[in-house]
């Protein structure tokens, strides 16, 4: 093994890739390596022995409680029984949707908290409840809100511990268990000796001498120990963090004593439903860790940290889910622990910030989801064309390659939008400088895979090769905008694959225009550089944003250096990736005027990222392991809203066998981002690569992603305003059956579809689990399957051609069918209607909505948003009916504005008319008999159909194949209303 602190000024890209990169995990802490998380847990492991004994030293100062007589908002002073001349402030605040919001921060300290995590996560600063008042008694404040009043929140003074409560029920509790811990600001207490002439001097302490901190009797003894550890300074490997400030961490119990399962605060490889990681027999043995960081081939089961860091958690039971955000931007590390099947205990320890904890009581796991993306937003409603296949390695070779991989897909009739260019493009890994031999032009290049009405996706990393003839480095020097070190005076540097490399301090507003301006594609009037040879159809993606540093601590950048404002990086370490696709995809949308949607993938993310673009779960292992838990990182990602989430087809690293392939290719085609990617050192494997008969069933699969875009695109809408994710883990649509809670390898796309991606080798068959007593028509063959109310397993084919994918009862789908070669050419495309019978009632109920995917005209009422329903008025007649429903609800028709009034014939909508874009096809499922006709309401003209014996949706003993309906183009525009009517 190598170390990065040898490499020296050896150029990384000298070394091929395997040989320098082999981090493991000991380049990466334990909770026992880091001090903070070592305090943390000791603190734990002392309330645990002391039992009953233990009581939290943290109390309200009741005669300093202060109620806004106007709105839902308290604030007191605490003070902690070890510290009386230590000031800490308390608010709590009822949001308006119900969110109550819980800051304590210390006053009058030696410094000041980092209180800034909320301004970048949050969409805006959230309304206070104005009606829900505080009233406080000798002991306690609380208020009750709901529109029942079925919620309280009680803060108990003594000790101070904040409590939710619906219908007198504990949802959440705060140091109900007493770990509540904010370290706050100290001097360093310096042992004096004697030099030998007698004068005082300062002892020079031995690198891990521990000072005696409390003597045992002291009571600061049982609750932070008896010998200070790791306060003032902290050497990982060969690195030393100087912590400037000393100890500053913050540590809070969040139980939940009615809620068994917990959910969220990704990024962890790990199963949905988390793991325990302290209590009895805990599965892991440390606490799950947010800190962003590039760690190398990283472990299928772990609580290591990953790419991203979002401290949002559902805790969930058959009777509600509540959610725990915690706006923290520093290294956080949190143990879970079920003391009993039905509860559980959280304890969450950060190196620096204030607590700024949000409760969100649900009560169901929609209302978590819409109460969370009022606070941090939903995610973007994606161009178009990024839902469709993106085709990357590292690297394509230069603009011939890139031609000819283009050109191969297209002879294959392989459907593809996206072509993906990694660091090999630049110039000595400058950044948006190409590197001329290979790719001597690239604005041609780019403009031949325009042509086809396709795109690129083109890699810029945030480390910036610190030469004077790089004029984003040049720029951004002059600018002062870069990353400080420890001291805060001059430029980071730090070594990546651009060699010597500083960072940017997305932090400074003085960066942000600049930025932006960046990327232009034509010459600036102030005579600064900008990507002039570059195109609007140049999308971006952000990787190495942790940010990753080959020769810092953890392979990050060290906490003591210094953004704007004077704060330490590591205050602000998890929020520091997502500054950086923010400013980016306002990049790539200013280059446009009237702005375009911008495509920016990002490899680190924070709560909010949702909002500037797509992630990916990194560098994934060609294994069947990683397969699978790829899958469970994609759900958990989306539950904590980065919903626009998927993992590298066919594993970055290896070289998958074709059965492996096509498996994982029938991954990500359910996934919500859709990207193959390789490692350089991998083989080629491009889909036409493939022999048959693997070959063709990749190109089956491709063509299923495009025919079901509208299927996406429509639930894209919904998660843009409403925050629900577009993959739902069962749970979410059965919150009630607990059969479910640990399920997550299967799940639904919306509601309508339920998928199980087959992700181990040699498979034939797959299990099925249907939570409800439904029919499931198999999507391919239209097989019917039955669920029960109690649950029920179902076996099924799952050869290697086939996928386990059913329609619910009760769904309409829109899809478009023709294959084509990318999703622009699809834009006027004929829609398929599949209609699956609700085993109940025989109905069923689908929405499509369709705008033009790349402007923001959307926002100004230029959609088509379509309700369809199938009915059975009376047991003769079966009625298909498609009606405006934008018009119906023009205030949540999109994200981001509240139409007034919808006009239904806008110049989006126009042009779909104009294009005859009609439905021309209705596939109904489950039809209970043969139809004596079919027609198109107000005409007398029989429509063509043909009908399929088979079983009936109400016949809910029976499974097979069922019955089915095809009518064919009736010639009904997708832009209008119309009912057809089905006489039986
Ligand atoms: O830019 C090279 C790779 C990229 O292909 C991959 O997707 C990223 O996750 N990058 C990491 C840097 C080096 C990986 C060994």
């Amino acid at each position: 093994m190598r170390s990065w602190t040898v490499l020296g000024a050896v150029s990384l890209c000298l070394l091929s890739a395997s040989d320098v990169l082999a981090v493991k995990t000991h380049d990466f802490k334990t909770c026992s390596q880091s001090g903070f998380c070592r305090r943390g847990r000791a603190l734990a492991s002392r309330a645990q022995a002391a039992a009953n004994q233990w009581k939290s030293p943290y109390s309200v100062d009741a005669s300093s409680v202060s109620i806004a007589s106007d709105q839902a908002k308290f604030t007191a002073g605490v003070k902690s029984s070890l510290y009386p001349d230590v000031k800490f402030s308390l608010e709590l605040r009822v949001h308006e949707d119900g969110v109550v919001r819980v800051r304590m921060d210390e006053v009058g300290g030696l410094h000041k908290r980092y209180d800034e995590a909320a301004s970048w996560a949050l969409i805006q600063e959230p309304t206070i409840h104005k009606k829900v008042k505080w009233t406080a008694s000798k002991k306690d404040v609380r208020a009750s809100f709901g529109a029942n009043k079925e919620f309280d929140i009680i803060v108990a003074y003594q000790p101070l511990q904040v409590t939710l409560l619906r219908n007198g029920k504990e949802q959440v509790v705060l140091n109900g268990k007493g770990l509540l811990h904010m370290e706050h600001f100290r001097s360093k207490a310096v042992v004096m000796t004697e030099t030998e002439e007698g004068e005082p001097k300062p002892e020079a302490a031995a690198e891990d001498a521990q000072q005696v901190l409390a003597k045992p009797e002291d009571p600061k003894a049982w609750f932070e120990g008896e010998t200070e550890d790791g306060l003032w300074e902290e050497t990982f490997g060969s690195f030393t963090d100087s912590k400037p400030k000393g100890p500053e961490s913050l540590s809070i119990d969040i139980n939940f004593p009615n809620h068994g399962v917990v959910y969220g605060i990704p990024q962890h490889a790990t199963r949905l439903a988390l793991p325990t990681t302290s209590g009895e027999n805990p599965f892991f043995s440390d606490p799950y860790r947010l800190y962003n960081a590039d760690v190398f081939e990283y472990i299928a089961s772990s609580t290591m940290s990953l790419y991203g860091s979002i401290p949002l958690l559902h805790a969930h039971s058959v009777d509600s889910t509540v959610g725990v955000f915690h706006a923290v931007g520093s290294e956080t590390w949190i143990d879970v622990a079920h003391p009993t099947e039905k509860s559980t205990e959280t304890h969450w320890i950060s190196e620096s910030g204030i607590m700024d904890v949000f409760l969100l009581p649900g009560p169901t796991p929609e209302d978590v989801f819409r109460q969370y993306s009022r606070l941090t937003g939903a995610a973007v409603l994606p161009a178009y064309f990024s839902l469709g296949y993106h085709q990357c390695r590292w690297n394509y070779v230069s603009t011939d390659d890139v031609r000819t991989v283009q050109k191969r897909f297209d002879e294959e009739d392989m459907p593809v939008d996206v072509f993906w260019l990694d660091i090999e493009y630049s110039e000595d890994h400058k950044y948006m400088i190409w590197e001329k031999k290979n790719f001597p032009d690239p604005v041609d290049m780019i403009n031949d895979v325009a042509a086809l009405g396709r795109k690129m996706v083109v890699i810029v990393d945030p480390h910036v090769k610190r030469t004077q003839d790089y004029p984003v480095y040049k720029e951004a020097s002059e600018l002062e905008v870069l990353v400080k070190p420890k001291g805060g005076s001059g430029e980071y540097e730090g070594w990546c694959w651009s060699g010597s490399s500083s960072w940017i301090d997305f932090f400074n507003p003085t960066s942000w225009d600049w930025w932006i301006s960046l990327f232009k594609p034509h010459k600036l009037d102030n005579g600064r550089w900008s990507w002039i040879d570059s195109t609007e159809a140049v999308h971006i993606w952000n990787d190495m944003n942790e940010p990753s540093v080959f020769n810092g601590p953890e392979i990050t950048m060290p906490k003591d250096n210094i953004h704007y404002g004077g704060w330490e990086h590591r205050d602000v370490h998890n929020i520091n990736g997502m500054l950086y696709s923010n400013l980016t995809s306002q990049a790539v949308a200013a280059r446009s005027d009237p702005p375009k949607r911008p495509f920016v993938l990002t490899r680190a993310f924070y709560a909010g990222s949702q909002r500037f673009g797509a992630m990916w779960t990194g560098d994934n292992l060609g294994t069947w392991e990683h397969m699978a838990v790829g899958i469970k990182m994609v759900l958990s990602n989306g539950i904590a809203g980065m919903t626009f989430s998927g993992s590298d087809v066919g594993g970055f690293f290896g070289n998958p066998e074709p059965e492996m392939l096509v498996r994982w290719y029938q991954v990500g085609v359910f996934a919500p981002f859709f990207r193959a990617h390789a490692h350089l050192d991998t083989k080629r494997r491009e889909p036409y690569l493939l022999d048959e008969p693997y070959k063709g069933i990749v190109r089956d699969i491709l063509r299923l992603r495009y025919s079901m875009l509208p299927i996406w695109y429509t639930l894209f809408r919904e998660t843009s305003v409403t925050g629900i994710p577009v993959l739902r883990p069962q749970y979410v649509v059965f919150p009630k059956d607990p059969n479910g809670f640990d399920i997550d390898d299967q799940y639904y796309i919306g509601t309508s579809l339920l998928v199980k991606p087959v992700t181990s080798k040699g498979a034939t068959e797959a299990t099925v689990y249907l939570g409800e007593d439904q029919v499931y028509y198999d999507y391919f063959t239209y097989k019917a399957y039955r669920g029960s109310s109690k649950g029920k397993n179902i076996t099924v084919s799952a050869e290697l051609y086939q996928v386990p994918l059913f329609i619910r009862g009760g769904s309409i789908l829109p899809t478009r069918e023709r294959a084509r070669r990318s999703s622009s050419s699809m834009k006027h495309d004929p829609f398929t209607l599949k209609i699956a019978l609700d085993q109940q009632s025989s109905s069923a109920r689908g929405e499509l909505y369709l705008d033009d995917g790349e402007s923001y005209d959307h926002q100004k009422g230029e959609f088509v948003w379509r309700e369809f329903r199938a009915e059975k008025p009376n047991k003769k007649t079966l009625r298909i009916t498609s009606k405006d429903l934008a018009a119906e609800k023009p205030g949540v028709a999109v994200e981001g504005v509240a139409l007034a009034k919808f006009d239904p014939s806008n110049a989006y909508a126009k042009s779909l008319e104009k294009e005859n874009v009609r439905v021309e096809r209705l596939v109904v499922l489950g039809v209970p008999g043969l139809p004596k006709s079919v027609k198109v309401e107000g005409s007398s003209e029989e429509l063509v159909w043909e009908y399929i014996q088979g079983v009936a949706a109400g016949e809910s003993k029976k499974e097979g194949y069922t019955s089915i309906l095809k009518i064919k183009d009736p010639k009904v525009l997708v832009t209008k209303d119309w009912a057809i009517t089905v006489q039986l």
